[in-house]
């Protein structure tokens, strides 16, 4: 069949929408329409060529929902009209990493998704006569995708796809780094480093869970009212600190973090966040993704004296079980998704979505089809 994309040809060029060639889901596989897509900085960062798996020419996009529309063989848990969100990191309840219990990085197709290919390493899609690739198994920014069955999340019916896309990353990414990654308890003390589609997502799990100070650190003042209506209770701008900023944060938490939080993707945010985690207990989150070649630095002494240095992948959750709840959730109106999705653009202003990202006016810019 043939399928609307925003093709990524090239590193740092915008997306070129265009008609390709999709093929029919294989055994195992399931042949889904995107109603919508969000657009997360991630999918900017492997745009802009820094990521070390970014395959060109590729569909990206990784934050959508959607209706089944046909399935491959074998395929028993999906039928046809079932409503999905699209899976980056997969459930398949069956490898070492999801029978541990003890980690969200099911690795059953992992080898694959990073190489743009199904799991029986060709493509569906194509252009031409020649392949493009799949983006982290889910290219959500075509208006029909293939995906694994184990990469998708079956949910109600009646869960609006402009506004549950955006579980498909982002917000279960910042509540499960709350809840099933740092495990932060009530009471805590928290600083929260970028305060974009991510971190607010970080700072309402925090609210949920009755932290008692939440600390935003953003460049941008734009973020705080926004900080402030999901839960913030100081909001600190780096450029307005004098000297250095760690020590004005665990001053101003008394002591430092129980739980840090980096979503922003820079090494020295990251080695910030650790060391204004609390002495002796504090922990801190990595979440932001870096570039090729980049690493983190700090005394080991930081860790020595009690602080640890963890990260999230999907805030670790387990998609297939996890995301419905979550959805049930923004239902039950436990969670609020609306005020964050700040643009609704039609496919074909999918550019336009970029570049609100890059320029810091949108917290999270929703793609519909
Ligand atoms: P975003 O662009 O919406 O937000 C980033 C925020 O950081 C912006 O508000 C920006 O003003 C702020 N910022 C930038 N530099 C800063 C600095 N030096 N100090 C303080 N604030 C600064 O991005 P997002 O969609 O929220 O994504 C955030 C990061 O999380 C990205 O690196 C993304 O790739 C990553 N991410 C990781 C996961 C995961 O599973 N680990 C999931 C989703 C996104
Ligand atoms: N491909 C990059 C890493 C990118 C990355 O860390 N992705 C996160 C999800 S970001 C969603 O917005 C993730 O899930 N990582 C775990 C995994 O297995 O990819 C690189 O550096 O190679
Ligand atoms: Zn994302």
């Amino acid at each position: 069949m043939k399928t609307r994309a925003a093709v990524a040809r090239k590193a740092g060029e915008k997306l070129s929408l265009e008609t390709v060639d999709l093929e029919g889901p294989h055994e195992g596989e399931v042949l889904v329409e995107i109603k919508a897509t969000g657009i997360c900085h991630t999918d900017e960062f492997t745009l802009s060529g820094a990521d070390p798996e970014g395959l060109f020419p590729s569909i990206l996009g990784h934050e959508g929902a959607g209706v089944v529309v046909d399935v491959g063989a074998n395929v028993t848990s999906l039928k046809k009209g079932d409503h999905v969100i699209p899976l980056y990191t997969p459930e398949c309840r069956q490898c070492e990493y999801c029978l541990s219990r003890k980690s969200n990085l099911c690795v059953a197709i992992r080898a694959t998704q990073g190489k743009g290919v199904m799991p029986d390493g060709s493509s569906r899609f194509s252009s031409g006569g020649q392949p493009v690739y799949h983006y982290m198994g889910t290219s959500t920014f075509s208006n029909f995708t293939v995906l694994p069955e184990i990469a998708l999340a079956k949910i109600r019916q009646d869960a609006p796809f402009d506004k549950v896309c955006y579980i498909g990353c982002g917000v279960t990414t910042g509540i499960g780094a709350v809840i099933n990654t740092a495990k932060a308890e009530a009471g805590c003390r928290a600083i929260v480093f970028g305060l974009g589609g991510i971190g607010l997502n970080v700072i309402q799990g925090l609210r949920m869970i009755g932290a008692e100070q939440i600390v935003g650190v953003d460049l941008n003042p734009g973020r705080k009212p926004m900080a402030e209506k999901f839960g913030m209770t100081h909001f600190v701008n780096p450029s307005e600190v004098q000297g250095d900023l760690v020590p004005y944060l665990v001053d101003l938490t008394r002591g430092g973090g129980d739980y840090t939080f980096e979503c922003i993707g820079n090494t020295k945010v990251m080695r910030q966040a650790l060391e204004c985690a609390h002495r002796g207990w504090g922990k801190s989150v990595i979440i932001g993704v870096a570039g090729a070649g980049q690493e983190i630095a700090t005394r080991p002494f930081q860790l020595v004296t009690g602080r640890t240095w963890m990260g999230t992948a999907f805030g670790g959750a387990r998609g297939r079980t996890d995301v419905p709840k979550i959805v049930d959730w923004y239902m039950e109106r436990r969670i609020n998704i609306d005020d964050l999705i700040t643009h609704v653009l039609p496919f074909e202003q999918i550019n336009e979505g970029f570049d609100l990202m890059r320029r810091g006016e949108s917290i999270r810019s929703v793609v519909v089809y």
